[in-house]
């Protein structure tokens, strides 16, 4: 509607008289005042109301009856307000309004979402509701400002966006954890990572990204695991794997401080240590080698914090490993040249260690473990055929993926990045299950 203004820009209208659209989030008040706590999906502030400002603007009869109103409305009742901006130190948000007029635009029956603690079941089964909560808000702004900071990134670094499809006739990642559909009388598979395609279009077109849903039936319970989350893929042909690592760390710094730009209201309603993320914008990230990090975690063993599995050389990380190392280096690491062993078919090994691989997992600090999976492709169409067939993938399902080894084959490296883990690190969040809008785990897909 015109002439509306947002919450978060009432600074700008400081004793002005402006008009907001909103829902009422909460309420208070007593004698002659009303407290409103209002939401409009940019920021929550109060408004106040005064009954003997209403009765001099409506009279005595028809102000009494407006404030007995306002004073019964509940709780999400959709709103115009108008009225007054001032200043005001003693809120946190800085300015509050003195109303002069509300419009009622629609009631609210009894809403199932007070402002008091609920269980997680009860608010994961009253997602649509909860996202409305302003901790909710504030996430999903995060999630907003590091998904425009992305295409920013990949616009000024000239990539092009090339999108993947989401059915496919074959496996990307590996077999165990695929959702698989029925394509007219064929099985074919909901993507897991659009990697082999992206491969295709950094043939054709140089650097490229893309970004979409992608799909996991993963069994896990973890903090860390969503079934279907949005990865950020980039592809980028005639790079190494240094250079590769280059560009995602300039990457992840240039969205973190997108978000300090641009998303201070929402780290402040979630009390994100902001000096800490700006000394990840300002450090350069560790990068070290998958055996010196099992080396690291074995000297360690059994100390206070320590309490992970033995692991020999050779073996995967749990994720309590994971956790630790993210906490041990304290900045943003990337653990490189993992064994070729538990890793996907397409990378290449380091050269000279055919046990090892040229790839790299980015571990977030603070605990918050991988959140981008990167590798240098292999290129040479016959060890690729020969790794296709080593890990039991049937040759015809990518004989298009191997064709791209035989017109032109030249280095080339590129990443994945799961946003909502990167969304969870940055808002400084506990679980993954905040930072999508409706997400999709074992027992979840409703709402
Ligand atoms: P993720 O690994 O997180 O699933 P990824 O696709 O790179 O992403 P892997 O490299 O196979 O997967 O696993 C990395 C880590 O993920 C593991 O070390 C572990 O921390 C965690 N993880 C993966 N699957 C499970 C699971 N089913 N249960 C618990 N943790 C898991
Ligand atoms: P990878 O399998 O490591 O790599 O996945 C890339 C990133 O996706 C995120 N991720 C997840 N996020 C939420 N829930 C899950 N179940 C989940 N699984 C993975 C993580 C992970 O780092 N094709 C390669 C990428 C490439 O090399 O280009 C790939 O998919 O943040």
């Amino acid at each position: 509607m015109k002439d509306l203004i947002s919450i978060i820009d009432v600074k700008n209208y400081v004793g002005k008289e402006v008009k907001i659209g909103a829902w009422l989030a909460d309420k208070s008040g007593k004698g002659k005042l009303q407290f409103l706590q209002l939401r409009d999906g940019t920021a929550f502030f109060q408004a106040v109301v005064f009954k003997p400002n209403m009765i001099e603007k409506f009279g005595e009869e028809a102000g009494t009856a407006k404030f007995e109103e306002i004073k019964h409305l509940s709780q999400e009742t959709s709103v115009y307000v108008t009225g007054t901006i001032k200043e005001d130190s003693r809120s946190k948000f800085g300015y509050e309004m003195d109303v002069t007029d509300l419009e009622v635009i629609g009631e609210s029956v009894e809403y199932p979402i007070t402002p008091k603690d609920h269980g997680t079941d009860f608010l994961m089964d009253h997602r649509h509701l909860w996202l409305r909560s302003k901790r909710q808000m504030a996430i999903m702004q995060i999630r907003n400002a590091i998904i425009y900071a992305s295409y920013d990134f990949f616009a000024k670094n000239g990539f092009i966006k090339f999108d993947s499809p989401i059915l496919s006739g074959n496996a990307a990642e590996n077999t165990t954890d695929l959702f698989e559909t029925d394509y007219f009388g064929n099985p074919a598979f909901l993507s897991q990572s659009g990697q082999l395609y992206l491969e295709a279009g950094a043939m054709a077109l140089g650097r490229v990204f893309d970004f979409g849903p992608v799909f996991r039936a993963e069994k896990s319970k973890t903090r860390r695991h969503l079934t279907e989350f949005w990865m950020m893929d980039a592809e980028y042909p005639f790079v190494s794997h240094d250079e590769s690592l280059d560009i995602q760390e300039a990457y992840v710094k240039a969205m973190i401080q997108g978000v300090l730009d641009n998303a201070s209201y929402a780290l402040d309603v979630l009390e994100r240590d902001t000096a800490a993320l700006q000394k990840y914008v300002d450090t350069p990230f560790k990068r070290v080698p998958y055996d010196e990090v099992i080396d690291i975690l074995q000297a360690h063993e059994g100390e206070e914090g320590a309490d992970y599995e033995h692991l020999e050389h050779g073996d995967d990380f749990g994720s309590p490993h994971e956790t630790w190392i993210s906490n041990f280096y304290g900045v943003p690491t990337f653990v490189c040249n993992y064994p070729a062993s538990f890793k996907a078919f397409y990378m290449k090994p380091v050269p000279g260690n055919p046990e090892r691989v040229l790839c790299a997992d980015l571990l977030a600090p603070e605990g918050y473990g991988e959140i981008i999976g990167g590798s240098e492709r292999e290129t040479d169409y016959e060890k690729l055929l020969e790794k296709v067939k080593e890990q039991g993938l049937a040759v015809e399902d990518y004989d298009w993926y191997l064709d791209l080894r035989k017109y032109g084959s030249v280095p080339h490296a590129g990443f994945g990045l799961g946003l909502e883990r990167m969304v969870t690190f940055v808002a400084g969040t506990e679980h993954i299950r905040e930072a999508i809008p409706f997400p999709r785990m074992l027992h979840r897909i409703k709402p």
